[in-house]
């Protein structure tokens, strides 16, 4: 087999970068190492910055995302009973989009498929060979056999734990790590959600997310063990946990629980997101905890930039959008990082905190609920940094 672009990794990055080029005529095979359904039905991000949902409707998959996401103007903080809006149209003009990463993922390969996109599912990249030379291969698993795909260009969209960033040579990657000493006990229950916008509860028991995916069904946090037992949750202590976090700022409704999870957390950039002919996008060079709800845009982010680079190498020979990408990305990245972490460093609980941490949060959170400065710069960062 041969293509231009050999995307590896069906996920918000790979599927949204082979739609890109194909706008454009270029050539790109998806290889995507698990099947059509559990790419489709994997529980995941939820939230969309504007220009992410602008973009999903420039490209053509905007119609169901028009109808069935959720636009908020802002989101409320919680902190002693009290709610706190900070509201992002009135702030800085834009607005955010609930609509799960799931549906976004159905709804590009519907399109790309429609489009006459290659993607081949349930086909595992292997290894990675001759990125150093204007002719890589791709070796991956299929049906039972060992194949290869020739290209111009790899693209790593194989998220964390896939096998892009690995096949780089030692030394030259920089990792840049920090770990978090807590996670996220995550459920999705059939309840109408406590408010019409996310709720971030700061709270002596721990922090807690009120988040959504419709008007009857929420998607709820608790700050929680890194490695914490599921067993030791059943879901009335789930509920009685979260509506103690929320302390009375609203009620809390309770339903049958659809699903349950523990999401570790850390923060991971490595550089560059380059090596010869080999691009890494989205969460395969760079994760943060979900505190900020960055990851499926930064992902969108990064494939804009290397497609714009593509495109000007194919039609004008151009090359310095290819060398500038990893630069590109990283400037962007980083403010994701930092705002990933401010967002998380204001509403946890530490187990090395003082008690000079505590009222150092509560000063922070009351600055930000406020003062119109302060607020303003949650918002621009929380509902997206213009494209460079
Ligand atoms: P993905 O989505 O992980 O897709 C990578 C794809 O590559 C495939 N793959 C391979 N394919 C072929 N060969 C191989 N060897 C392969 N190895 C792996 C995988 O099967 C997969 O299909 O990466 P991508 O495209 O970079 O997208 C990143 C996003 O998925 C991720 O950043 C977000 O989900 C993070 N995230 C959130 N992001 C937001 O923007 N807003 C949020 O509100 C938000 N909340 C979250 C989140 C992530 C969470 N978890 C579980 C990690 C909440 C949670 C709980
Ligand atoms: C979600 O709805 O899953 C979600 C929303 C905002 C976050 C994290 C997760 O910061």
């Amino acid at each position: 087999m041969r293509t231009k672009v050999a995307i590896v990794g069906a996920g918000p990055a790979g599927l949204m970068l082979s739609l890109l080029l194909r706008r454009e005529g270029i050539d790109s095979v998806v290889l995507e190492a698990r099947s059509r359904a559990y790419v489709e039905q994997r529980v995941r991000a939820g939230l969309l910055e504007q220009w992410a949902r602008d973009l999903l409707i420039e490209i053509g998959a905007g119609e169901r995302l028009q109808r069935e996401g959720l636009v908020h103007d802002g989101i409320r903080l919680a902190c002693d009973g009290r709610l706190h809006s900070i509201d992002f149209r009135q702030l800085v003009g834009r607005i955010v989009t609930i609509y799960d990463q799931k549906e976004v993922v159905k709804d590009l390969i519907a399109l790309l498929l429609s489009r006459g996109g290659e993607i081949l599912f349930e086909a595992a990249a292997t290894a990675l060979e001759g990125l150093d030379t204007a002719t890589p291969v791709v070796h991956f698993h299929h049906g039972g056999e060992a194949r290869s795909l020739a290209c111009d260009f790899v693209a790593g969209c194989d998220g964390f734990h896939g096998i892009s960033r690995p096949a780089i040579p030692d030394g030259v990657l920089t990792v840049y790590e920090r770990g978090y000493p807590f996670g996220w006990l995550g459920i999705l229950s059939e309840s109408p959600p406590p408010s019409d916008e996310l709720i971030y509860a700061f709270h002596e028991r721990g922090f807690a997310l009120f988040s959504m995916r419709s008007p009857t069904l929420s998607r709820l946090y608790l700050q929680c063990e890194p490695d914490e037992d599921l067993g030791r949750w059943p879901d009335q202590r789930v509920f009685d946990e979260l509506e103690a976090r929320l302390g009375g700022a609203c009620p809390l409704a309770r339903g049958p629980v659809l699903q349950k999870g523990v999401t570790p957390m850390r923060s991971v950039v490595v550089e560059p997101m380059q090596h010869g002919r080999l691009f890494l996008a989205g969460d395969s060079a760079h994760i943060q905890p979900p505190t900020g709800a960055k990851g499926m845009n930064l992902a969108f982010a990064d494939v804009v930039y290397l497609s714009r680079a593509l495109v000007a190498y194919e039609r004008d020979g151009r090359t310095d959008g290819l060398e500038a990408y990893s630069r590109t990305c990283l400037d962007r990245v980083w403010k994701a990082q930092r705002f990933s972490w401010f967002m998380t460093q204001l509403l946890h609980r530490f187990p090395d905190e003082t008690a000079f941490d505590r009222r150092r949060q509560r000063a922070d959170i009351g600055y930000v609920a406020g003062s119109v400065a302060a607020a303003t710069a949650l918002a621009e960062n929380y509902s997206g940094l213009p494209l460079a």
